[in-house]
C-alpha cells in the first residue's frame, strides 16, 4: 500500500519553520501534477514540464503557502485572520480557516474578482467585504487592520506563506532529479516567483541540486510595473488574479530575477489568451492569469531566446474553472439534436 501524500507541512517539515508543538492545518495540498506538453516542447525545441499547480484543493497554489500561514496563526493563539486578495488567496484563506475554525474576513476589490472564487469564499463561511478601490488599496487596508486590531494578516507579505510556497520549487526538483535550466512563472503580487527563487537557492545550498534555474516572471502587459519600474495606479487585464499595480514583493522579485539570470518581463492580454486556450487543447484548464507563464514561453520562442534542449517548467498557478467566463466566450453554443443515434451521429459526421 501507498500512503497518500500528507501535505506540504509533513513532506517538507525539515525544511520548514514548524515544531513538534505546531499544529498542522492542511487539506493536503502539494504534490502537484508535472505534466510533460509534447506540443510546446516540439515547438520551442525544449523539454518542456507544466506544473499544475490548479490541482490544489482550492484550486491555485495559495494552499501551500496557506496551510503554513494558518498553522503559525493558530500556534500562536489568533482567533481570527484577514487578507486583501484579487480571489485565489481569499479561496485559500476562507477553506484553511473554515479547516482550522479560525474567523476569516477577506477584502476583495469590488466587482474584480472572478465568479468561482467567490463562491469558494462565501461558501467556506468566509466575512466578505467588497472594497471601492483596486487591489493594491485593499492590501493597505488589510494592513491597517492587522498592525491595529487583533486578527493576523495572511497574504504574501506574511513570511510564512512564502516559507510554504518555496515547497513548490522542491517537489519539480524532486520529480525531475534536477533543477530545471528555466523556470517561468506569472507575477502579480511577487509572492511566488520570490518563494520559488527561497526553494532553489535552499535546495542548492544543501547540495541536492547543482545548479539553479533562471527564474523569468511574467506580468500583463497592463499590469506591469516591474517591467515598467513604477507602480501602476489604474493596473488593467482581462488576468484578474494579476491586477496588480504595486506588487509587495517587488524587491525580492526582481532580486530572484536578477541572481538567477533571468528576467521579469511582460506578456499581453491577448497573448495570455492564447497560451490559455492552448494548454486547454493539451488538456489543462488553468486560469488566464496561470497561463501568463506559457505566453511568456511562446514569446521567448519567438524571440529566438530559448536554448535548444532546455529543460523549462512553467507554472500554472491556478484552475480554469475559477473564471470560466473566458472559456465559454468564443465557444459556439451547442447545436440541439433529438435524443436519436442517427441525428447525433449526423451531426458529428460520422
Ligand atoms: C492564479 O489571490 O494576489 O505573484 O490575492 O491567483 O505570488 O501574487 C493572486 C495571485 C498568479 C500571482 N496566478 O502570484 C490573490 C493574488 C494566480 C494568482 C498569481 C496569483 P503572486
Amino acid at each position: 500500500m501507498r500512503p497518500q501524500w500528507r501535505g506540504v507541512i509533513e513532506e517538507y517539515r525539515d525544511r520548514l519553520p514548524v515544531s513538534a508543538d505546531t499544529p498542522v492545518v492542511t487539506l493536503c495540498e502539494g504534490g502537484t501534477p508535472l505534466v510533460r506538453s509534447e506540443p510546446l516542447s516540439a515547438e520551442t525545441g525544449c523539454q518542456v514540464w507544466l506544473k499544475y499547480d490548479g490541482a490544489n484543493p482550492t484550486g491555485s497554489f495559495k494552499d501551500r503557502g496557506m496551510t503554513l500561514a494558518i498553522s503559525k496563526a493558530l500556534e500562536e493563539g489568533a482567533k481570527a485572520i484577514v487578507c486583501a486578495s484579487t480571489g485565489n488567496t481569499s479561496a485559500s484563506a476562507a477553506a484553511y480557516a473554515a479547516k482550522a475554525g479560525l474567523t476569516c474576513a477577506v477584502l476583495v476589490p469590488k466587482g474584480k474578482v472572478a465568479l468561482g472564487k467567490m463562491a469558494q469564499t462565501l461558501v467556506h463561511g468566509a466575512r466578505v467585504l467588497e472594497v471601492d478601490g483596486n487591489f493594491d488599496e485593499s492590501l493597505e487596508l488589510a494592513k491597517d487592520l492587522a498592525a491595529h486590531y487583533p486578527v493576523t494578516l495572511v497574504n504574501s507579505v506574511n513570511p510564512y506563506r512564502l516559507q510554504g510556497q518555496k515547497t513548490a520549487a522542491f517537489e519539480i526538483c524532486d520529480a525531475l532529479g534536477r533543477a530545471p535550466d528555466m523556470h517561468l512563472v506569472p507575477v502579480g503580487n511577487a509572492g511566488n516567483i520570490s518563494s520559488h527563487w527561497m526553494g532553489y537557492t535552499e535546495y542548492l545550498a544543501d547540495g541536492v541540486v547543482a545548479e539553479p534555474p533562471q527564474l523569468f516572471g511574467f506580468q500583463a502587459q497592463g499590469a506591469a510595473p516591474i517591467v515598467r519600474g513604477a507602480p501602476v495606479a489604474n493596473p488593467q487585464t482581462i488576468a484578474t488574479a494579476i491586477r496588480i499595480g504595486n506588487p509587495a514583493s517587488w524587491e525580492k522579485a526582481v532580486a530572484a530575477a536578477r541572481e538567477s539570470e533571468g528576467a521579469i518581463a511582460a506578456v499581453t492580454d491577448r497573448e495570455i489568451l492564447a497560451a490559455y486556450r492552448r494548454l486547454a487543447r493539451e488538456g489543462l484548464f488553468a486560469e488566464p492569469a496561470s497561463a501568463a507563464s506559457v505566453a511568456g514561453l511562446i514569446h521567448m520562442a519567438s524571440e529566438g531566446t530559448l536554448t535548444r534542449g532546455a529543460t523549462v517548467v512553467c507554472i500554472l498557478t491556478g484552475h480554469g474553472l475559477k473564471d470560466p467566463e473566458w472559456a465559454i466566450q468564443g465557444a459556439a453554443h451547442p447545436p440541439a439534436v433529438p435524443a436519436e443515434a442517427g441525428a447525433v451521429a449526423a451531426e458529428l459526421g460520422l
